[in-house]
């Protein structure tokens, strides 16, 4: 057990902090070929440190001692510049990643939109309550009752509601506050978890139940209430498993709501309690912030702006951002998706929105997820836009960037993108 294999340098590391300790050389390499660094460094931390010197400071060359936490990682999975924009505590994913790929995107590069860093969570101790006024049998859960209930797999995308942000600045000229997006704070996964109204219904819902607030057990807690009417359809869930795999550790795990076609904050990660309430509920996450502000908005208090409930409807091409072709004939792909049905088609731009011709979509095109779709042209040397545009079943069309109306904190954007392509 422990037996971590450390390398040279490590090893040299630790042998100077159990120095520092006053371990012996002997019960030093014991320690380390019984039991690993651990036990070294748990020893260590028994035994008395000499006070360090004051006067010395230690020289610059010192290897890092293995004492010293790594940095705090604000993301627990790796996201490589490669495949991810870093964002801070979120990461976007590159959507021209996804042009050689298949309609799901993998759990290893879904994009990562935490308030705080990750929460590690012990699938042992965790719990799930669903209690409040609203109930009339409250419960409690643990993750084996959870996996035993009868279960629902469907495929369903969640998107950040500032998906798309920076195009506040960059086509609108008017900024937004949040992290720049571009627009891969969406991805499309297979799910599988129980109906967050089978657990409605074995709690006793009551008839006068108005709202319902899942809470993470994040730093901050992040809370977002929704209306009974979305916790009891067919598709909103408690996820513990994603794309065949458990939730990892970045999306929720043990445990999250899935509130397809919703703004991603209703999509509660690491959750643990469920508030059913015959009163309307808030927390910062529907009063201050996934509301909107600006001059087309009007308070409704205590929220400062209507508050957001669907996504928009939006389409990108799986390119760079801006993108370098080169002349000739080309082939690009991309995903459209709306939170209202299915889509029911993407045209292409290739002169800023005048004209615009058929895409063909490709593979699955499911309801709350979204669509592939791909584009043949000939790209001719210069500078060039794409600019797709999604159509929804419901007759829903994506509109152009002036008609695009603006809020302080950027949510919601859902005009067509042009994409910018150098052509050589
Ligand atoms: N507990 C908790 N749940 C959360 C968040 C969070 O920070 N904490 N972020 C929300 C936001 S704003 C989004 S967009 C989605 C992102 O889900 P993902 O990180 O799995 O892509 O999770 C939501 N659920
Ligand atoms: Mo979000």
């Amino acid at each position: 057990m422990g037996a971590e294999r450390l390398n040279e340098p490590q090893v040299e590391a630790l042998w100077n902090r159990a120095q520092m300790a006053g371990m012996s050389r002997r019960k030093f390499l014991v320690l380390l070929a019984g039991s690993g660094a651990t036990a070294v460094l748990m020893a260590c931390a028994k035994a008395p440190t000499p006070p360090p010197p004051v006067t010395t400071p230690p020289p610059t060359t010192t290897p890092p001692a293995t004492t010293t936490p790594p940095p705090a990682r604000l993301i627990y999975k790796p996201i490589p510049e490669q495949f991810f924009v870093p964002l801070g505590t979120n990461a976007e994913m590159r959507f021209e990643d996804m042009a050689s790929r298949q309609y799901l995107m993998p759990n290893s590069l879904f994009f990562v939109r935490s308030h705080t860093s990750y929460m590690f969570v012990d699938a042992k101790s965790w719990q799930l309550s669903i209690e409040g006024d609203g109930v009339a049998n409250p419960f409690m859960m643990n993750y084996d009752d959870l996996l035993k209930m009868p279960a629902t797999t469907l495929t369903r995308y969640v998107e950040c509601a500032g998906n798309g942000r920076s195009f506040y600045t960059s086509l609108l000229n008017k900024p937004a506050q949040g992290g720049q997006w571009h627009l891969g704070a969406y991805g499309i996964a297979e799910w599988t978890g129980v109906l967050l109204s089978d657990l409605l219904k074995r709690a006793g819902i009551k008839s006068n139940a108005v709202d319902v607030m899942p809470i993470g057990m994040d730093s901050t807690q992040v809370q977002r209430p929704m209306p009974v009417a979305k916790a009891m359809e067919s598709d909103t869930l408690v996820a513990y498993m994603m794309n065949g795999d458990l939730l990892p550790v970045d999306h929720g795990f043990p445990a999250r709501v899935l509130t397809p076609g919703w703004v991603g904050v209703a999509n509660v990660k690491w959750v643990t309690k469920i508030i059913v309430s015959t009163t309307p509920l808030y927390s910062d996450k529907n009063t201050t912030s996934y509301v909107l502000i600006g001059p087309d908005y009007q308070p409704q208090p205590p929220a400062l702006g209507p508050i957001l409930t669907n996504q928009t409807m939006k389409s990108a091409i799986c390119l760079p951002f801006p993108a370098t072709l080169s002349a000739g004939p080309q082939n690009v792909a991309g995903y459209a998706w709306s939170p209202f049905g299915k889509i029911s088609k993407v045209d292409i731009s290739l002169d800023g929105g005048s004209t615009f011709q058929g895409a063909t979509l490709a593979g699955p095109n499911i309801e709350r997820a979204g669509t592939r779709w791909q584009f043949s042209f000939t790209a001719q040397a210069g500078s060039m836009t794409i600019t797709p545009r999604a159509t929804d079943e419901k007759g829903n069309v994506q509109y152009p960037v002036p008609q695009q109306k603006w809020n302080q904190q950027g949510y919601i954007f859902g005009a067509m993108v042009p994409h910018p392509v150098t052509v050589v």
